[in-house]
């Protein structure tokens, strides 16, 4: 059997997320239109009858300016770490600027072998260009491909190359485990992709969300409840809305998803509380959310 370890990098919103999924088919991962949308290094495991091959999604590359940042970029770099495989995903329409360059730097010192992916190209009329500048200002690709994920373009063939880069290995994990971030993660993701969906500039990146109950009340329906936090009160004065009409609709589409996720029917029930600078100083928010291995 093939088996093999691929840590995808990539400065926030080249389509990181967008990609996995689309190896997988389905939705994995969030994905927003936001930059940092995704904050910590996911799992995600692919496996059928003669290979398994381990995803790691990770945080955009960016110069972070409070702690929650220096851990998002920490884990990206992390990731890079004892995998097989590297993917170095560049923006078609943004080109090569100077997160690439550090990117560049990191994917060098690590020694692995890495595919430049050129996603977005539906954007672009012309992408032959964007090649040449990536490769002439690093030169350190395996392998070249151009996606799209919206048009569902060379995700196929960059998928079947990935594939036959794997090594022989054994399974690492059991067959049907898709990611290794526990269910209370997944639901607290799923609630926030809702939040960058539907609000807007600060807002999404001061937002953080914790599980605190899961609970099998009936035979058929899951108790949910998570706490939202925020780091103003004016931003949570916008979480819930006129009326509460914003926690109404956040809480309605996010319900039919951990729905499907979790097969029976959910009781969602969300709190807004108010962390100033929960991003620098709160250890407990940053451990929950899934920064412990950053933090150490
Ligand atoms: N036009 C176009 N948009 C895309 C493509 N791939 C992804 N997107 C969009 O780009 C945005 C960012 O996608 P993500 O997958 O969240 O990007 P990411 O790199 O994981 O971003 P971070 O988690 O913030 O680092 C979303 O709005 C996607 O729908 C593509 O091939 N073409
Ligand atoms: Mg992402």
């Amino acid at each position: 059997m093939k088996s093999g370890f691929v840590t995808v990098i990539g400065r926030p919103n080249v389509g990181k997320s967008s990609l996995v999924n689309a190896f997988f088919g389905r939705k994995v991962l969030i994905v927003s239109d936001k930059p940092q949308t995704t904050r910590n290094r996911i799992r995600c495991i692919y496996t059928d009858d003669d290979c398994q091959i381990i995803f790691t999604d990770t945080p955009g590359i960016h110069k972070p300016i409070h702690r929650l940042g220096e851990f998002m970029v920490k884990a990206a770099i992390q990731a890079m770490k004892g995998c097989d495989l590297i993917l170095f995903v560049v923006d078609a329409s943004k080109g090569y600027g100077e997160a690439e360059a550090k990117m560049c730097d990191l994917v060098r010192a690590s020694k692995t072998r890495t595919f430049l992916v050129i996603n977005k190209i539906d954007l672009v009329n012309d992408h032959v260009k964007i090649i040449e500048t990536t490769k002439n200002k690093c030169d350190i690709f395996t392998k070249t491909f151009t996606t799209s994920v919206v048009e569902n373009r060379g995700i196929f063939e960059l998928f079947e190359a990935i594939k036959s880069f794997m090594p022989e290995g054994p399974m690492y994990f059991p067959k049907d485990m898709i990611t290794d971030r526990p269910i209370s993660f997944q639901i607290a993701e799923i609630v926030r992709e809702k939040i960058l969906l539907l609000t807007r500039e600060e807002v999404p990146h001061c937002v953080a969300v914790i599980v605190d109950q899961i609970l099998e009340r009936e035979k058929n329906l899951v108790y949910v409840s998570a706490t939202i936090y925020v780091e103003r009160y004016s931003q949570k004065g916008i979480i819930i809305g006129k009326d509460g009409s914003m926690i109404k609709q956040i809480g309605t589409l996010a319900r039919i998803e951990i729905e499907s996720i979790v097969g029976k029917r959910v009781y969602l029930d969300l709190h807004v509380k108010v962390k100033k600078n929960w991003r620098d100083k709160d250890f407990i928010i940053l451990n929950e959310i899934g920064m412990k291995d950053e933090m150490e």
